[in-house]
């Protein structure tokens, strides 16, 4: 039986962004110079592959500090700690690595920064996130406040509406969260805060690339984890963009063929924390069924790298 021809826009940049190659490496590194078994406090990047993978070499993946040995080396996701948990590894006289992306570790200080600076914080983020728990996680407990939506900001009750200042998840819609900058500024015009947001260079492309496919798509395919903040904005991306089918897929096994019956083109993307091998699964299952033509859609290049902390790059 001849394959029905099907046009395949393959989105660039997709995938591992520099700061999730970093805390796989951290990890990879940690177990080469102290050997197995090295703790690591939440899924380094929320991604089930990049989890199993390391566990296989010896990582051990857990929710809380307590859980590991004081005596072996433990590592901090990506998504960034509170300030408790590396002042609760000092205590225990721990050896840690964070592996907290460097733009979230920005924020972070932007942050601290503006708290001694007298200014109350507004956080964007999605509640209960683990990027969002770090981050408001910098400040004590009740300084900062949470906003998810632009009716959000209408419920806010700040100390001095004149004293405030704002920081954002790195991984959130572009379009969602202008609007909530807009309502903040719109409510409160003294409010201090980042040029636009504090979304990463990887979220802001990729949502890019995806807003270009997507009015050339019958469904869009983003390779990604349940978990994982940036993927999911994706999906929800595609879909605004007019595609009229948009579905988060961990790996080929997942992809639902009879929802796809009778496209003519299909977008693939991934998320940040989505491994390119995953990527090709999801490729090679379309070859399988279909005659495929990939046409690559690029909006921008890609070169950040993230040097790994000075620990790992000395000798044991
Ligand atoms: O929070 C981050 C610094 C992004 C890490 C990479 O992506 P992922 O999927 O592990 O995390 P999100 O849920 O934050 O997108
Ligand atoms: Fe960092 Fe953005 Fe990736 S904050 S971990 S570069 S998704």
């Amino acid at each position: 039986m001849t394959k029905p021809p099907l046009t395949l826009h393959l989105a660039a940049p997709r995938g591992f962004c520099a700061g999730v190659d970093r805390a796989i490496k951290i990890v990879e590194m940690a177990l080469e110079k102290w050997g197995a078994p090295v703790y690591v406090r939440h899924e380094i990047v929320h991604n089930r592959y990049v989890v199993d993978g390391l566990r296989a070499k010896g990582a051990v993946f857990v929710e809380e500090l307590d859980e590991c040995p004081p005596a072996r080396p433990v590592i901090f996701s990506a998504h960034g700690v509170p300030k408790s948990v590396p002042q609760a590894a000092e205590a225990r006289e721990m050896v840690y690595v964070d592996a907290t992306c460097p733009l979230v570790s920005k924020v972070h200080i932007e942050a601290a920064r503006h708290h001694e600076a007298g200014l109350q914080m507004v956080m964007i983020g999605h509640a209960g996130h683990p990027e969002t728990v770090g981050t408001m996680g910098q400040l004590p407990a009740g300084e900062v406040l949470l906003v998810e939506t632009p009716e959000d900001v209408a419920t806010l009750e700040p100390r001095d509406p004149g004293r405030l200042a704002f920081v954002t998840q790195t991984t959130l819609s572009v379009d969602d969260t202008a609007e909530v900058v807009g309502a903040l500024k719109a409510r409160f015009p003294a409010i201090v805060g980042p040029h636009k947001e504090d979304i990463c260079y990887a979220t802001t492309n990729r949502q890019e690339a995806v807003k270009a496919m997507a009015p050339d798509c019958d469904a869009i395919l983003v390779v990604g984890a349940p978990n994982s903040s940036n993927s999911k904005r994706l999906v929800e991306v595609g879909a605004r963009a007019g595609c009229p089918y948009a579905q988060l897929v961990q790996r080929a096994g997942d992809i639902d063929w009879r929802a796809l019956d009778g496209i003519k083109s299909v977008g693939i993307t991934a998320g940040a924390s989505a491994p390119e091998v995953l990527i090709e699964e999801v490729i090679d299952a379309f070859r399988d069924r279909y005659q495929v033509t990939v046409r690559p859609v690029v909006t921008a290049e890609e070169n950040v790298e993230f040097k790994v902390p000075r620990v790992l790059r000395e000798p044991a």
